[in-house]
């Protein structure tokens, strides 16, 4: 295995100091170091993959130097028009360093999401022209990285390294006050998310059909509605990071006699936040959309987003919603709800948003769905036909 300080050290004769990138659990080690030993001006969390790539780009135009963009496998369809339209050698001829978590790996079992994305990984860099090597468990060879990165320099061109599951050594993170490091942000929220999730299930109206994010949020309310003893027929959004939104404006337009409500994070609102506008220009007039917001990438090892910084009713008004308000604690949540029910029945003119703010953090046992993609579709669209 490798030390996430060792790695950063080899990257230094490369001059590669600056870091940008979205979150994977197969590289929070390495995130948590980078985010310890630089500034918060030579590390930034971008909303998505795309705008890493961009970002890096922007720091070679004034610097010269080369960055390296994190990003899980999942990322890489983000990245590729930046990467075929920005950076490739045959248009503006970027050097970068690409280091991507490789979820499913061909051999190894992962979650349904994972799987085709994880086979075609190598091939995407492959087709993208992407030079690579692989890093695992057997630790990093310099050599191969010094050739590696020889190449970026030489021919100013993308290179990535994709990282098998296990191949960092573990890094604690420290608790700075500076920096918006894990949970400080949210610490002092009233519910957990899936405290919050129970207080929804108890109070939307039972025919609602629910949509919900990327990650754990998805993942509890499975196993919330295992507990109830009903049966899982909201959407998880296993995949797609950031699209739960738009899967409920479809579903919003397809059924306009159905209040279709998404569960979003705000990593995930964040990632393509260009939905909001679309959303709120609409006048969708049965979507309650709700961002479960604990200030973090929780579901990948809690990295800081900025949802803590801004004002996401304010935003969702300035995107054309009728109604946006922040709640946090489950009477408020409760109310809120009651709100939305009640204008929407009168027909409001559009969609409306509740941002709940929620304590960072999750049960160490939390499972994962049972059922398939498959089935929780079919389901889904039961339910919808009902
Ligand atoms: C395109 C893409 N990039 C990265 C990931 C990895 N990923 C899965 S969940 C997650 C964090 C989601 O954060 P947020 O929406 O705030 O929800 P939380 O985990 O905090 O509940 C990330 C980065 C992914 N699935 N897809």
């Amino acid at each position: 295995m490798t030390h996430p300080a060792d790695f950063c050290d080899a990257l230094t004769p490369f001059d590669i100091d600056f870091f940008c990138g979205v979150p994977d659990s197969l590289l929070k080690d390495l995130c948590a170091y980078v985010d310890d030993t630089f500034d918060s001006q030579q590390h930034i969390i971008t909303a998505n993959e795309g705008n890493s790539i961009a970002m890096a780009a922007g720091y070679h135009l004034t610097t010269g130097r080369s960055a390296m963009v994190y990003m899980q496998n999942s990322g890489l369809g983000n990245a590729v028009n930046p990467l075929t339209s920005l950076a490739d050698p045959q248009v503006y001829s970027v050097p970068m360093l690409l280091v991507i978590g490789w979820r499913a790996e061909p051999g190894i079992k992962d979650e349904p999401q994972h799987i085709k994305q994880g086979a075609i990984s190598e091939e995407m860099l492959k087709v993208l022209d992407i030079p690579y090597i692989v890093l695992d468990k057997s630790g990093l060879k310099t050599s191969e990285l010094n050739a590696l990165l020889s190449q970026m320099q030489a021919h100013q061109r993308p290179v990535a390294i994709l990282v098998k599951k296990g191949s960092f050594q573990k890094y604690k993170q420290l608790q700075s006050l500076d920096k918006p490091t894990i949970n400080t942000n949210t610490r002092h929220a009233d519910l957990s998310r899936e405290q919050a999730l129970e207080v929804l299930l108890d109070n939307l109206p039972s025919n609602a059909l629910i949509v919900s994010t990327t990650g754990k949020t998805s993942r509890e309310l499975f196993e919330l509605r295992q507990k109830r003893k009903e049966a899982c027929a909201d959407f998880l959004t296993v995949g797609a990071m950031g699209h739960a939104s738009s899967i409920a404006m479809g579903a919003a337009l397809g059924n306009p006699d159905r209040l279709i409500v998404v569960v979003d994070g705000d990593g995930a609102m964040l990632m393509h936040m260009g939905a909001l506008p679309i959303i709120g220009c609409h006048q969708i007039n049965n979507l309650v959309h709700i961002v479960l917001n604990n200030a973090c990438h929780e579901s990948v090892g809690g990295q800081a987003t900025v949802a803590d910084q801004i004002d996401i009713p304010m935003l969702a008004k300035a995107s054309n919603y009728v109604d946006c308000e922040q709640v946090q604690t489950a009477e408020q949540i409760n109310h809120a709800i009651a709100r939305a029910m009640n204008r929407l029945q009168q027909q409001a003119d559009g969609a409306c948003m509740i941002e709940v703010k929620v304590r960072a953090g999750s049960r160490e046992d939390l499972g994962r769905p049972t059922s398939t993609p498959i089935e929780n579709k079919t389901a889904f669209m039961n339910k919808a036909n009902d």
